[in-house]
């Protein structure tokens, strides 16, 4: 085991040897692995242990009212050390008129993940998506729409300085081949645009590890050599980047088998890895098999994450079907999250919390 394996604290190995039958920190030698009290030992301790972090995204329902927003709020920052605003802090929410910043949504989260002692994973600065009219109905040339950038990530990044440990600073940047994607940015900048995102995002705030993050890009292929390559290009040119996310979201069976050698050459460059935004979604209505599986890939991106050393985080989109992006925008598929739509764990929970325990 290698050494971050092995931070354990004297209560988390406690805790943990007593999960697993052994008074002395080892396995007892039959250890039984589905009797687990969930409620004793919540993911982001196992997570802890394993040397990762866990975390879920979360806004939407956070905003609730009434007993759906109180189960919300409790399971998410009973299992999770990690929260994403899921929609918070895009463009679109931040700065709805081109003079006028937004934060009191944001900041409301912020507010809740310190109460629950979580880690604050902001997303995200430049995406092609939720972006104001302002911005795209007005008729701006190159230099308007660097000034218009630049502007944006710094005092995005200067507003939540100190309390956001991660940045994806730019968002889904590249199409399926590799090549970078027709956005408002590559469009009036043109493909500098990313790297003065970073440099702007590293200018604002010192301390903040700055990411990309993008799907398709968890298993080796294409999109994910053209990230790869691009990554190696800023290094060698000190462009600030400090790792990648991968999102993962994922179809049913649809864990890429290079996912574990994709992490690592990414590590081996000397930066971090994220799964940002984890879903399995299944054809709906569920099925016992379908479930079954769908625990399963949920267990091989996690144990991917903590076989790998630089792999820091698993992010799930969400953690019920009852707050899921994937219903409508995939009719007839659902069902992608660790938790029903009742706040019930699924057996995906249960895989997740096997693959942190090391079964
Ligand atoms: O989950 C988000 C959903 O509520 C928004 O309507 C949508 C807008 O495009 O964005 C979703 O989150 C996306 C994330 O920001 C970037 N990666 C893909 C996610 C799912 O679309």
């Amino acid at each position: 085991m290698r050494l971050r394996r092995q931070r354990w604290s004297t209560i988390g190995a406690i805790a943990l040897a007593a999960a697993c039958g052994g008074a002395d920190g080892k396995a007892a030698t039959a250890p039984v692995v589905p009797v687990i009290d969930a409620d004793t030992f919540p993911l982001r301790a196992l997570a802890q242990q394993a040397g990762i972090r866990i975390g879920s995204a979360g806004d939407r329902g956070f905003r609730w009212t009434g007993s759906d927003g109180s189960t919300f709020r409790a399971i998410l920052g009973r299992e999770f050390s990690v929260l994403t605003p899921e929609n918070d802090m895009k463009f679109d929410h931040v700065h709805p008129a081109q003079n006028t910043y937004y934060f009191a949504g944001a900041d409301s989260l912020v507010a809740f993940a310190q109460q629950n002692q979580m880690a604050v994973r902001g997303h995200t600065l430049v995406w092609h998506q939720q972006l104001p009219t302002w911005l795209t109905s007005g008729s701006f040339g190159a230099d308007e729409a660097s000034q218009q950038l630049i502007d944006h990530v710094t005092t995005v990044v200067s507003h939540f300085k100190g309390k956001i440990f991660a940045w994806d600073v730019v968002n889904e940047a590249l199409n399926d081949d590799g090549s970078l994607r027709s956005t408002y940015w590559l469009d009036h900048i043109g493909r500098a645009y990313i790297e003065i995102a970073f440099r702007t995002a590293r200018a604002a705030d010192p301390d903040v590890a700055l990411f990309y993050n993008d799907y398709n890009v968890e298993g080796m292929g294409p999109k994910s050599d053209s990230l790869y390559t691009m990554v190696k290009n800023f290094l060698a040119r000190g462009i600030p980047i400090n790792g990648v996310g991968f999102q993962a979201h994922l179809t049913l069976n649809g864990v890429p088998p290079t996912l574990g050698a994709n992490i690592a050459r990414f590590v081996a460059l000397g930066i971090k890895v994220h799964i940002t935004e984890l879903d399995v979604r299944v054809p709906v209505p569920s099925t016992n098999a379908s479930l079954t599986s769908q625990a399963q890939n949920y267990h091989d991106v996690v144990a991917a994450c903590i076989q790998n050393r630089g792999c820091e985080l698993v992010t799930t989109w969400g953690f019920t079907d009852k707050d899921s992006w994937v219903p409508s925008t995939f009719p007839g598929f659902g069902d992608a999250l660790p938790w029903d739509n009742v706040f019930q764990r699924k057996p995906a929970y249960r895989s997740i919390y096997n693959a942190l325990a090391g079964r």
